[in-house]
């Protein structure tokens, strides 16, 4: 799990760049740090006419969001082109793992750390020296302590899914759970192997179910899969081999924290359609310090990659820091009526490996009669781990799952996932599987339209009905070329060798605007930007912006012609420059002729509001 705030451009840059060469990868290093220092300027500026409460947990999310985004480069930027383990000879290279942690080390333990770094993604070197029995500081809001609860609350199974984990790690996360709920509540504990292949886990682990069940027999159960299944068919493993009338669904790396269960199972009491995710909290996967994340809800951009959100308006105004938080979606770990969880739809089984799986269960127990909340009193502290252990290039597979979710609940606003991904909405040649039995389920239910949902549960959503094309766009006089937002130090476009990534993104407008980079998917982000014929100059303002100050943002465009902009009449074209990186110069000029190709041109408007 892996999520964001506000800001998706990095991220999902940074996901995508996993799967490319490192050459393109370390090209964009300067331009991540510019992003950073950026994004660190702005937050100086304090923001009038906010309230107070809310100016605050912005400044900790804003600054939280640096820390993320730091991990996030980390993660794809140093980690990943560096799988050479060989290069172990070099033990004090510049792994994000020695940057806060292990000055001290000796040589040689360094190589330990780092070596069991590389495998599983956080310092598992140290959490082998930490105590399994660590105390967590209490990281409630005010007044959860003050809560009563009824003593017939349900039981509840807590669950444990993963693949090639460390074994302390699991059992930290084991004595968590057994320590912080209430011993009449935990029914059981199952813990899914998805077919780890460390030998380690396999001897030391099943000792160690012995030892535990001579004790208390039948505790602590295992689903072994024999072949990998992912992240989505593996909680659904576990959710068959539960007992209790509640099912907890949680990674193996993470910490609960004092009073996590009471505030769960009496939501679900009260309405077993409730889905519960608590709050989060990270656990550093260098130090393994705990930093407190703000509370927040947790959504999804139109790539269905998930981030947290700002709590809605109705929540701040009751002034209830305990109150439940309605969520538009789950990150992924949750806390389901085992029963309700079968009748909904369990998770989409046809969905592979990882990501998505959690916005389909969302938006489908939103959209079927259910709700989804997020409980301020109950925390957890969730390792987010540098690199993951599915190797594969995780995005085809959350690309695909995407695809299966929009197809089959999305309704007209399924275009905006094709969209967001820049794929083509007919014959997109991407095999999604049958959905046919996820169809006949959204038609069994009698569910809602996705319509509603965005309306009622998601307003912070941002839809956009006047796309006519999108894709990347490229040059007929220098077509390996294409349009490329630049640095985001500046405003200036530039042309960039084809990658397809976000910076390269574009969307064409039915009134004639030329939006560039991220389409921002949420309203707390910021404006999307459009390209404007500034004094000549080629410069992408915020298009909101750009309107009211009646600027030159309008341009005539139809696939395989110019770029010509509507007031000055001059053309986007490139021009030959030996001083820049490829040869060519953007540039405003007397239309000569040259033509743009866009990936995805529709001729009519996709969907009318
Ligand atoms: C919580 O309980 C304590 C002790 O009973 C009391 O002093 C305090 O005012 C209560 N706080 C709230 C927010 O009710
Ligand atoms: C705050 O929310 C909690 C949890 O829903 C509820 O039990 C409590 O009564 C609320 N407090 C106030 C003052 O409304
Ligand atoms: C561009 O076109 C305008 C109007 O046709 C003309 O006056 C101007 O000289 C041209 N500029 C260049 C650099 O060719
Ligand atoms: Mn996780």
């Amino acid at each position: 799990m892996v999520c964001t705030r506000k800001t998706k451009t990095l991220v999902s840059t940074c996901v995508i760049l996993s799967g490319m060469t490192n050459i393109i990868c370390l090209l964009y290093v300067g331009w991540v740090t510019n992003y950073m220092a950026n994004v660190y300027v702005r937050v100086q500026e304090p923001v009038p006419g906010t309230k107070l409460e809310e100016d605050k947990g912005e400044t900790i999310r804003i600054i939280e969001r640096l820390d993320r985004l730091e991990s996030v480069i980390n993660q794809h930027i140093q980690e990943a082109p560096q799988k050479s383990e060989e290069d172990a000879a070099e033990p004090f290279t510049d792994s994000s793992l020695f940057a806060h942690w292990g000055q001290d080390l000796s040589p040689e333990n360094r190589r330990a750390a780092l070596k069991q770094f590389q495998y599983y993604g956080y310092n598992a070197y140290l959490s082998d020296r930490l105590p399994i029995d660590r105390p967590l500081p209490d990281l409630r809001p005010v007044g959860c302590k003050n809560l009563t609860y009824p003593d017939d609350l349900p039981q509840v199974s807590i669950v444990f899914i993963f693949v090639n984990e460390a074994f302390s790690v699991i059992q930290r996360s084991i004595y968590s759970a057994i320590n912080r709920t209430p011993a009449n509540l935990l029914k059981e504990i199952i813990l899914v192997d998805d077919n780890s292949n460390n030998e380690e886990l396999k001897e030391k682990l099943a000792q160690y179910l012995d030892d535990f069940n001579k004790r208390k027999p039948g505790f602590i159960k295992v689903v072994r899969h024999n072949k990998q299944e992912g992240l989505i068919r593996s909680r659904v493993s576990g959710w068959r081999a539960a007992t209790a009338p509640i099912v907890a669904l949680f990674d193996a790396h993470i910490e609960f924290n004092v009073g996590w269960a009471e505030p769960v199972l009496l939501r679900i009491k009260e309405d077993r359609r409730r889905i519960i995710s608590p709050s989060f909290d990270n656990i550093k996967y260098d130090n393994f310090e705990i930093e407190e994340y703000p509370l927040s809800a947790q959504g999804y951009d139109w790539q269905l990659w998930c981030r947290y959100l700002n709590p809605p308006k109705s929540w701040w105004k009751l002034e209830n820091r305990t109150a439940p938080i309605r969520t538009p979606a789950l990150i992924g770990c949750f806390i389901v009526d085992r029963l309700y969880f079968e009748e909904i739809g369990l998770l989409d089984e046809g969905m592979d490996v990882y990501g998505g799986e959690n916005v389909e269960l969302g938006v489908r127990v939103w959209q079927c009669g259910g709700s989804v909340e997020v409980m301020p009193c109950s925390r957890i502290a969730h390792i987010e781990r540098a690199h993951k252990p599915y190797t594969e290039d995780l995005a085809l597979h959350v690309r695909r799952n995407a695809l299966r979710m929009a197809e089959v609940w999305m309704d007209e606003f399924k275009s905006h996932v094709y969209m967001a991904w820049n794929i083509p909405q007919e014959d997109s040649g991407i095999d999604i599987g049958d959905i046919s039995s996820r169809k006949a389920l959204r038609k069994k239910l009698q569910c809602k339209t996705f319509r509603w949902y965005l309306v009622t549960v998601y307003p912070e959503m941002r839809t956009y009905t006047d796309i006519i094309a999108y894709g990347v766009l490229q040059n007929s006089i220098k077509t390996e070329l294409c349009l490329d937002q630049g640095p985001d130090t500046d405003n200036i476009p530039i042309v960039y060798i084809c990658h397809g990534m976000t910076p390269q993104s574009v969307y064409y407008t039915s009134n004639q605007q030329l939006h560039v980079g991220n389409l921002n998917p949420t309203l707390d982000d910021d404006d999307n930007r459009c390209l404007v014929d500034v004094n000549s100059r080629p410069r992408l303002i915020e298009c909101n912006y750009a309107k009211a100050k009646r600027m030159k943002l309008y341009w005539d465009f139809n696939q395989g012609g110019p770029i010509q902009n509507k007031k000055s009449k001059r053309c986007l074209e490139l021009l030959e420059n030996s001083d820049n990186e490829f040869g060519y110069q953007l540039v405003l000029q007397n239309c000569s002729g040259q033509r743009w190709t866009v990936t995805n041109y529709h001729k009519n408007v996709i969907i009318t509001t």
